[in-house]
């Protein structure tokens, strides 16, 4: 271009990359959702995982009716464990590793932000960027020893072209007014250029903005529901916000409802965009912010996905994934997991049927040395109510060893099915 030609405009530059064929050529784009539309018979491991997922969230808890007050946090585990039972293709992809998932409004730099973990100068496979809503569909980056992309859907995997994954954004809704986000749960990328020391240890988990502008209302709200999902599952979370914003009401929101019982690194991202002084005050104020509200966080530092470095002298995200990995040999052994709260739920089983056949026995022996008839009548009543209780517990106790039994061979099915 001469000095004397009109500069172009946006519109002109985008043009100007190599069009996306996927995005260019309806018949393309369509070839592809047909591709990746479920079967419309589910296999056997989705009815199996659904199975264990009821029996999780529903089934165990009709029997621990007579609990006392740790029945809501024997509920947040048994949801947690069928969260992860749920993702339970993925079990064996993530077996023994930490998944770290990174959340954020739209635009923070999540993909952005895993891009520059990655040793990208060689790599043919990133995440798509751009400053518009751009991931649509939960995406794992896994280490492997090979560049390749795979389309997980409907319990089915599909191997997908590059072309095809950078398609897979919110562009391809624009364009088309369909959206992949509700029968592709995951795309999942292999890459050898994944940190190397973290490669066997721990997963990154990119999900969408969770506060689009969308146009379509529906489509993102069952975007969201789907990535908050995929989300409650991840072990270690990264916050990412700009230096612009800082954390807002909506980082907390979100946080809130998702977290995980590790605490949180906060990356304040962007900040070759500000000066040191800026960058530090909002790192304070968020430091403030999150102590405020009484999140349990690990730190939070400024960091620049541009430039792939730290500022404030601060080595947080390298110490954080570090310490993630360190975790990971407890985390995604789901069958552990399923032993341990069985464990724990039986035990409890085992104090609530003593308690209550000690308070019978007393309450026999009061029955026996009572004198006046009125503490009789009323020791009777109280009598008549423990003993059912009693019976409940005991027969609760059965039902959910029968439970716990169907929930083991189906476990089993699961694992080595296929
Ligand atoms: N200056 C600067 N820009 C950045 C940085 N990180 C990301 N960006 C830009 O911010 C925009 C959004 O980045 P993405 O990585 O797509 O953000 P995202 O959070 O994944 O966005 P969604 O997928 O839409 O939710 C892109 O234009 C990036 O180039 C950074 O460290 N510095
Ligand atoms: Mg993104």
């Amino acid at each position: 271009m001469g000095i004397w030609d009109d500069p172009l405009d946006d519109e002109e530059i985008l043009n100007s990359e190599p069009e996306n064929p996927y995005l260019a050529d309806p018949k393309k784009g369509m070839e592809l959702i047909a591709k990746l539309l479920p079967n419309h018979q589910k296999n056997s491991a989705d009815n199996v995982a659904r199975r264990l997922d009821d029996m999780l969230d529903n089934e165990i808890l009709t029997t621990l009716k007579d609990f006392g007050g740790n029945t809501i946090a024997l509920n947040r585990r048994l949801m947690k464990l069928s969260d992860k039972i749920m993702e339970y293709k993925k079990i064996r992809l993530l077996s023994g590793k930490s998944i770290v998932g990174i959340v954020g409004r739209f635009s923070a730099g999540k993909s952005g932000f895993i891009n520059s973990l990655l040793n990208t100068s060689d790599a043919r496979i990133v995440l798509p960027e751009d400053q518009n809503p751009t991931t649509s569909i939960p995406t794992y980056i896994v280490g492997g020893d090979n560049e390749k992309i795979q389309a997980y859907s409907g319990g089915r995997t599909t191997d997908l072209d590059l072309d095809a994954m950078q398609a897979m954004t919110h562009r391809f809704y624009e364009e088309y007014g369909i959206g992949f986000s509700r029968f592709v749960g995951n795309l999942v990328i292999y890459t050898p250029f994944f940190p190397s020391q973290q490669k066997n240890r721990i997963v990154f988990l990119d999900t969408p903005g969770y506060n689009k502008p969308d146009i379509d209302a529906r489509e993102n709200m069952t975007d969201e529901h789907i990535a908050e999902q995929q989300v409650k599952a991840a072990d270690f979370l990264i916050l990412l916000v700009t230096v612009d914003d800082g954390i807002v009401d909506k980082d907390i929101d979100f946080i809130s409802r998702v977290a995980t019982k590790n605490p949180l690194l906060v990356v304040v991202n962007k900040a070759d965009r500000k000066p040191e002084s800026d960058c530090r005050a909002i790192v304070e104020n968020g430091r403030r912010i999150l102590t405020d509200k009484g999140i349990n966080f690990f730190g939070i530092t400024a960091y620049s996905s541009h430039n792939g470095k730290e500022y404030l002298g601060q080595n947080l995200v390298e110490k954080f994934l570090a310490y993630a990995s360190q975790q990971s040999a407890q985390n995604h052994d789901v069958k552990a997991e399923l032993n341990s709260l069985t464990k724990f739920i039986d035990d409890d089983f085992d104090k609530e049927i003593h308690a209550a056949e000690k308070r019978r026995k007393d309450l026999g022996n009061d029955i026996y040395q009572a004198t006046d008839i009125r503490a009789i009548n009323s020791l009777s009543h109280i009598y008549g109510r423990v003993c059912q209780k009693y019976g409940r517990l005991r027969g609760n106790r059965k039902k959910f060893n029968n439970i716990v039994g169907k929930i083991s061979a189906n476990f089993s099915e699961l694992m080595h099915g296929e």
